[in-house]
This record gives structure tokens, sequence and C-alpha cells, in this order.
């Protein structure tokens, strides 16, 4: 269902047009009310009145992350507290969280676009949605509450967690779609084969599944284990929260509703705007978000853009799937390593587990990358040659994709850590030396 036509489906110069209206509106609004953006905007000698269309945006100087704890927590916010209705935040590793204010009006345009996201996974007001995202300062619970109840289906807000009964509430209430993160689908389907509850005879239909780093290969996987077409949604707090990308039913790169979220893809290296199709990191301007305004925010996503016709008929720019971040390359013995080309060959192999936990540490001036992966548990039972013979093939893959070697630990199903919301894959003990 494309649950705003009109836009979605609007015709690209007269989005274009729209789109440049309002980013001399968001310039504009950024520069007088909020200090930071006044500053760093003399800073670079640009002016509101340099912006005259999109081809300026340019011109604009970058925000980063590092900006919203400086000015934590409120020193981004450009309308009076009084206007604000709601706040978010989103926990960084280090330090103080990341504060994002919504006043209604952000709250109405934030449902709209998740409503344009359930949309696109094919819901419709006749559905059950059970919303698995944790509740609270994260974006992922209430995002999507607010834009199912948009879209007019019924919500279950569940949150995160208390697996069984989530099971039990989708078999009684016959849920129809499903919004949680990747690993969490893989878990609520572990938990289900352990009570006796075969998911392929729910109502099942829909898995809306973001918020964390997945590979085409897991996709394979949780398709394969929950009756649902496993949707990629896409986004971030500092620009809203969910709903700023999702795939359709094409499953072929996430439309961005980019009347609201505008993206450009740069070169991380020298922040040169890059082309269609070229791959480099994601920047967003938010161009009609009032209560904290956002100019060129670079995610450290790396993605690319196309501009290519949907055959579903959304006229948007289509970014694809996440592939990693700038900041989460491995660089092991000055060998660029990325945890999702070890999550792609980890899942083409049979008999292992979509679990899986990369641990890279140092021993002596060398550093070791050792990759645990749990084994199904038939094959556990198996003779310790067959375990033998799997760990080998593991660790030939790995040294063809990555062009290293790495300490393959097969382990017993059920041994690594699950998580309720985000899955930590990656543990470098070398940060803390
Ligand atoms: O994770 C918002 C969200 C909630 C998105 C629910 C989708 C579903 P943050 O906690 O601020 O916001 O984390 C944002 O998560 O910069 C990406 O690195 C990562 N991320 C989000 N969606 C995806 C995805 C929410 N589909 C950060 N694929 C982003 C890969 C994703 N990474």
């Amino acid at each position: 269902m494309i649950f705003n036509k009109t836009i979605e489906c609007m015709e690209r110069a007269a989005l274009r047009d729209l789109q440049g209206e309002r980013l001399r509106d968001a310039v504009r609004r950024a520069y007088e009310s909020v200090p930071f953006y006044r500053k760093k905007l003399d800073a670079h000698g640009v002016k509101p009145s340099d912006i005259r269309g999109l081809d300026d945006i340019v011109k604009l100087p970058f925000t980063m992350k590092e900006d919203f704890r400086d000015n934590y927590p409120f020193g981004l916010f450009a309308v009076p507290l009084r206007e604000i209705v709601r706040v978010h935040a989103s926990s960084g590793t280090t330090g103080k969280p990341t504060v994002v204010g919504y006043t209604k009006e952000d709250i109405e345009i934030w449902s709209e676009t998740v409503a344009r996201t359930l949309g696109c996974g094919g819901g419709t007001p006749d559905d059950i949605l059970q919303v698995a995202y944790g509740y609270g300062l994260f974006t992922g619970g209430l995002g999507l509450h607010y834009g199912g109840e948009k879209l007019g289906a019924m919500v279950v807000p569940m949150s995160g967690g208390n697996t069984k009964k989530q099971i039990m509430l989708m078999q009684d209430f016959g849920t129809t779609l499903f919004a949680c993160t990747p690993s969490y689908s893989l878990q609520l389907a572990e938990e289900a084969a352990v009570e006796g509850v075969d998911l392929k005879g729910l109502k099942l239909r829909v898995g809306y599944f973001g918020a964390e780093p997945w590979t085409e290969a897991m996709r394979a996987k949780i398709e394969e284990r929950l009756p649902v077409k496993a949707i990629d949604i896409y986004g971030l707090s500092e620009v809203i929260g969910p709903g700023v990308a999702s795939e359709c039913l094409e499953q072929d790169g996430l439309h961005v509703f980019e009347d609201h979220y505008y993206p450009e893809i740069i070169d991380p290296a020298t922040g040169q705007t890059l082309g269609p199709g070229q791959k480099g990191e994601l920047v967003f301007t938010c161009l009609t978000k009032r209560a904290t305004p956002l100019l060129r925010y670079r995610t450290r996503d790396i993605s690319s853009l196309d501009e290519s016709a949907c055959p579903c008929g959304r006229t948007s720019r289509r970014m694809a799937r996440i592939t990693g971040r700038t900041d989460d390359m491995l660089i092991i013995r000055g060998i660029n390593v990325f945890p999702s080309q070890i999550e792609t060959v980890l899942m083409k192999v049979e008999g292992i587990e979509p679990h899986y936990l990369i641990v890279v540490d140092k021993t002596g001036a060398l550093d070791e990358l050792e990759i645990k992966v749990e084994v199904s548990e038939q094959l556990f039972s198996d003779e310790v040659r067959k375990l033998e013979a799997l760990r080998q093939r593991i660790f030939e893959e790995m040294r063809s994709v990555l062009g290293l070697n790495a300490k393959i630990t097969l382990v017993e199903p059920k041994t690594i850590e699950r998580s309720l919301g985000k899955a930590k894959r990656v543990i470098d003990k070398r940060e803390v030396k």
C-alpha cells in the first residue's frame, strides 16, 4: 500500500522544487534560532541567502555526532522548551547520549514517514502490528508505534524481550506485522522451536527489521525461519528515528523519504559529494524538522544512492543496504575487515547458526582475529572429525574473502549472548589495553 501517493509518487522535478524550497527554509530556521548553526555558518562564510536551491547544499558545512555531545542536552533546540513535546536519545558507547527533541509537528511528520515505511512493506489498516523494538529513549518502539497508529493498523505495544509472551500474543491476536531488530527475530524463532510452536502456521506476513547492520545472507536465514517477507528499514535518532528509509516489496534498495530527509553520499576522506551508484558516507539534511534542525549530518553509515525508477511506482531515490560504518572497519595486521564480510561468509556455510561473535585481540605485537560461531544442535552431537572439517572450511573461506588467517572457534548452540535490541557482534580488546 502506498500511504501517501501524492508525495511518494511525485514527479522528480516537482520533488526537487519542493526540496529546494524546504532547504532554504530549514537553513534560515537553523541560522536564526540555533547559535551553534549561526556560528558554524558564519565561520564557513555562508549566509542563509546563499542557499537558493538544492544545488547550493554543498556550500553548507557538515554536522557531526560530536556537535550533539558538545551541545548536550538541549543546545541544538531551535524552539522554546514549551513547544517540545518529546525527547529521545541514543546511547553512544562513551559519554553522554545524543538528545533530540520533537515538536507536535515533528511527531506528526515522523508518524507519517513510519506509516509510509509500513506501507512500503505491504502493511494496511487491516493489519495487526506487534512492536518488539524497545520503548523508551530509543526511537524504535515509539516510532513504530505512532507510525502503526497513523497507518490505522492495530498496534500491539509489546516492546523488546519477554519472548514467550511475544509468541503467545502472536498466536492469540493473529499478529500479521512484526517489528524488531533482525537479531531478535532469530531469537524469537529459536524460542518458538523450544516451545514447539510452528511459526509458519501463524498469520505473520511481514517483518520490519532494522536498527542494526544485517546482510542479504542474514535475510535469507530469517525468511527461512519465519514466515515473513523481511523488509529492511533504516533510520537514526539524530535525523528522526526509524522511518527515514524503507525497502518496498521489491526488496531492492530502501526508498528514502526525501521530501523530509534529504540524502547525499560523500567521500568520507575528502567530504566531496559522490554521484549515483558511488559508495560512500550517507549524509542527511532534515528539510522540515522544527525542534532540532539538522544540516548535512554525517551518519558514518556506508551506502550509495540509486536514482533509477522502481517498479513499485515510488519515485524517491533508493539507498543501498548499509554495508558498514566508517568507524566499524577493523584493521587487522593492516588488512581492512568489515563485520558484514564475515557475516556473509558465515551465513553461507551449512551447519552453523546465525549467531556469532568477532573478537579482536593482540598477542604481543600481533593482532589476532577470532570468530566464534554456533554450530547447529545436530552437528554438535556429531563426531569430532566432522566438526574439524567444518572449522577448516570456515577458515579457508575466511582466508579467501578477508585475506587473513582467523581463528575459528565453534561453540555449542545457544552459548553466544543474545540481545533484546541491537546485537553486539564485535569485541575489540585492543581498544582497552
Ligand atoms: O536505530 C532507529 C531505528 C529504529 C531504525 C528501529 C530502524 C528501526 P539509532 O539508535 O540512533 O536509531 O541508531 C542509528 O543504527 O546510524 C545505523 O548505523 C544503524 N541502523 C539503523 N537502521 C539500520 C539498518 C535507530 N536498516 C544507527 N541497517 C544508524 C543497518 C542500521 N544499520
